[in-house]
């Protein structure tokens, strides 16, 4: 039925078919957008964004998409066929002399086969190397044009698609996503005036301040050269080592130990442009302006032994989770903000913006926000858009320029450098994904896997044989801010980049009790791991610069006494910065409510059938993901004589999946679950700090297991629910609330 299909494939009306007579006709690169893109791109200025991207109205399309329409193939009812087109009859049996003879030299079709797959795989990104991308587009709120002429700022309403690609940075390519790590946060605007790389992360600040130093961080990092271990983790000797040495990586250090590094999923983190960079605005007028993406759905991170057990359940949990969030209409959004300030402004600050490992305070610059971004459409393929996909920081549009940050100026030139080896040649931006969506025309020829075939003889200008064209765009062209350059040639760097400590300890101070007690336990964690103790001791010393509590805490976990801490430059002070309320994550708790929240709902005989069966509609009437979870697959009778039928067992959905838990009345622990797992299960939800419901007799089981405090609503101090049989509709009113909010860690307490 016309329901049951919609269940299946909920929401997403940019899924293309994949089976049956859909299949036959890939979709076109032409996709509605949801009623509420439609809603704020018809306003007045929607006849002005239409005309700018083409005949068709703007909010039909995604024109990242159109030019992927050429390059996409769809085997479905075709014959089976060479690279040069023959059809091959028999792909199961080589070509022999003689039914037992040997294969013979001349067998075409087994080479060509045998040989591309030879050479299938490419060379993997030096660093974020593991990461899942979607496509997507971006809504600008405002008109900045008195700021910028950035195309996807110039109108209210208008919309540019984009491609965004998460990754972690140390792992390779297979590694797990819950590591703890930075993760990357790169967006590619597709804008009228040619591509626009954001390639940020999800940390506003970075731990080095000189891209000459960047070699030697990530051969640190990267798992140690004589044994190739750690995979996907700084805990060990060689990066501590390294950072220890390096005091100005100290803010970094704190923020890659803390929750951020173990995001609850990429839908729940915040992205950074990190450095400072400059927009240009009709006039030639420049401000400086630090870009923040916040997300929707609230900042939200895992638990460090959640992290841990998930990097065994599911390798792949936060590809699978933004893949899943798609597929069923739960768009991920975030809100793009700028904090913009003039070079004057920047002067007088305390710290220099062009210092990478800096952030601005949010209460001394405030974030503007100025539009929306939406993903709503997985790849068709992960090789040719996700691996394919190259973002460089020299992608630039009119509007937008550098700012002298030594970290950005080397980034200028790595990444467009690193494409060259890993894409096969210097025609990279041929490639499907990374072409512009506005024509391209410029004098540069041939090189490995040339795709455009340019007519005409002159390849050259100026030219008059060409009546001069392809000609410069003049004024309409991109034009680098005239910024004042003086001084000597030199190795150096500004007095305000020798103080290390002062924003380390104000991100430190800004935590929650919580927070904090993560971020020592992580410290700890990585500590441990390191094995000579001189390095321990480093890193102990420069932390007393930033918090004598936290480096006394850390120590006594490791049995090591304090080392006085580590002499600081003599050239500044340590300034004292009030703590800014926005650098924890509970400063956004989201406004997307419990949309993807993956709730399991533990059945079995002799439960509520009845109850679980509206439980489950409220969940899904709210955006929720909820399973029915038991000790084995199939159907179970209720007390009331319903039938469910469990949707996934105990051994294939671990707690670790879910975001919360309900158990309904009438649950008993089952005789055949002889591992207890569903005690394990219900243990992990309690020590990740989930919310819990349990009502009727199931609260027993919490008893038993001491997982349930006597508290009675409202007031639930370790968010777990217990209601009496009767009360069901309040709990699980009170549970979808808790699901709403960010976890509560009382129960570490
Ligand atoms: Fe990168 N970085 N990076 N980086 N980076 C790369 O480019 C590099 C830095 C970031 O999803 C590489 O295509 C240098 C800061 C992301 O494809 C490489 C320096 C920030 C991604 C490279 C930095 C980033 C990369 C490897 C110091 C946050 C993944 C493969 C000067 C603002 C993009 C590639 C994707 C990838 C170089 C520092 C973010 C080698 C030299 C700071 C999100 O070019």
């Amino acid at each position: 039925s016309a329901q049951k299909l919609a269940a299946l494939c909920p929401a997403n009306s940019s899924k293309p078919g994949e089976y049956g007579e859909a299949a036959r006709h890939p979709q076109t690169g032409e996709m509605h957008l949801p009623d509420d893109v439609l809603a704020l791109a018809s306003t007045a200025s929607e006849a002005a964004t239409s005309a700018k991207l083409g005949d068709t109205p703007a909010q039909g399309i995604n024109r990242s998409i159109g030019p992927l329409d050429q390059n996409r193939a769809d085997g479905g009812e075709q014959a089976l066929s060479s690279n040069q087109g023959v059809a091959i009859g028999d792909n199961q049996n080589s070509l022999k002399a003689g039914i037992r003879g040997p294969a013979l030299l001349e067998d075409f079709l087994l080479r060509e086969k045998i040989t591309h797959f030879d050479h299938e795989r490419i060379p993997e990104r030096v660093v974020h190397a593991r990461g899942s991308a979607a496509h997507g587009f971006f809504e600008a709120y405002d008109d900045l044009s008195d700021i910028t002429i950035a195309a996807p700022f110039r109108q209210t309403g208008k919309v540019t698609p984009v491609f965004v690609r998460f990754s972690t940075v140390a792992g390779e390519r297979g590694s797990a996503d819950t590591a703890r790590d930075v993760r990357g946060f790169a967006v590619k605007f597709y804008t009228d005036d040619g591509i626009w790389d954001l390639v940020g992360n999800n940390m506003p600040v970075f731990f080095i301040q000189d891209a000459i130093k960047f070699p030697n961080l990530v051969h640190a990092l990267k798992p140690e050269p004589h044994h190739a271990m750690p995979q996907a983790s700084s805990a060990h000797d060689n990066y501590w080592d390294f950072v220890s040495l390096m005091p100005e990586s100290t803010h970094m250090l704190l923020w890659q130990m803390s929750d951020r590094a173990i995001p609850r999923s990429y839908r729940t983190m915040q992205g950074f442009g990190v450095h400072t960079f400059r927009l240009i605005n009709r006039v030639g007028d420049a401000v400086f302006c630090k870009f923040h993406w916040n997300p929707l759905a609230g900042t939200h991170a895992l638990v460090w032994d959640e992290a841990a057990k998930l990097m065994g359940a599911d390798p792949d949990f936060h590809r699978r989770d933004l893949w899943e969030a798609i597929e069923q209409g739960a768009y991920p959004q975030w809100e793009l903000g700028l904090q913009i300030f003039t070079e004057a402004q920047a002067e007088a600050f305390d710290f220099d913006v062009l210092d990478a490992t800096k952030l601005i305070p949010e209460e001394l610059v405030p974030v503007r926000t100025v539009g929306r971004m939406t993903l709503h459409r997985n790849p068709d393929n992960f090789f040719a858009e996700t691996e394919q996909v190259a973002f460089c920081t020299a992608h630039v549009i009119p509007g937008i320029d550098f700012s002298n940050d030594p970290l950005l100026q080397g980034r200028i030139h790595s990444y467009v450098d690193t494409q060259i080896s890993r894409l096969g040649g210097a025609n990279f931006h041929e490639i499907p994904i990374n072409r512009p969506v506005n024509p391209l025309h410029n004098n540069q020829r041939d090189g490995m896997h040339r795709q455009t075939i340019h007519r005409g003889r002159v390849n050259y200008e100026p030219n008059s044989l060409g009546g001069g064209c392809p000609h410069q765009a003049g004024y309409l062209g991109y034009a680098s801010f005239p910024a004042a350059v003086d001084g000597e040639k030199l190795r150096a760097k500004p007095l305000k980049f020798a103080e290390h400590y002062g924003q380390a300890r104000m991100f430190y101070l800004s935590q929650t009790g919580a927070e904090q007690r993560h971020i020592i336990d992580a410290f700890r964690f990585e500590l441990s791991k390191v094995q000579t103790p001189a390095v321990r001791q480093r890193v102990l010393a420069n932390l007393a610069n930033v918090s004598t509590g936290l480096a006394a805490a850390i120590a006594e976990g490791l049995g090591m006494v304090m080392p006085p801490p580590a002499p600081v430059s003599g050239l500044t002070v340590v300034p004292e910065y009030a703590p800014s309320p926005a650098l924890s994550l509970t400063a956004r708790p989201g406004v997307t409510g419990i949309l993807a929240r993956k709730v399991a709902i533990i059945v079995g005989a002799g439960v509520a059938a009845s109850a679980v069966r509206l439980a489950y509609a409220r969940l899904r009437a709210e955006g929720a993901l909820p399973r029915l979870v038991a000790t084995r697959l199939g159907r179970s009778t209720g007390k009331d004589g319903e039938f469910l039928d469990a949707e996934i067992s105990f051994e294939a959905g671990p707690a670790v999946y879910f975001d919360a838990v309900i158990l309904p009345d009438g649950l008993q622990f089952d005789a055949r679950d002889r591992e207890q797992r569903l005690a394990e299960f219900l243990r992990d939800q309690y020590r990740h700090c989930k919310p819990i419901y349990a009502w009727g007799s199931a609260r027993d089981l919490l008893h038993a297991l001491a997982l349930a405090t006597t508290a009675q609503p409202p007031l639930y101090p370790d968010d777990v629910i217990l209601a009496e049989a009767e009360q069901f509709d309040a709990g699980l009113a009170a549970f979808m609330a808790l699901l709403a909010s960010p976890r509560s860690y009382a129960r570490e307490d």
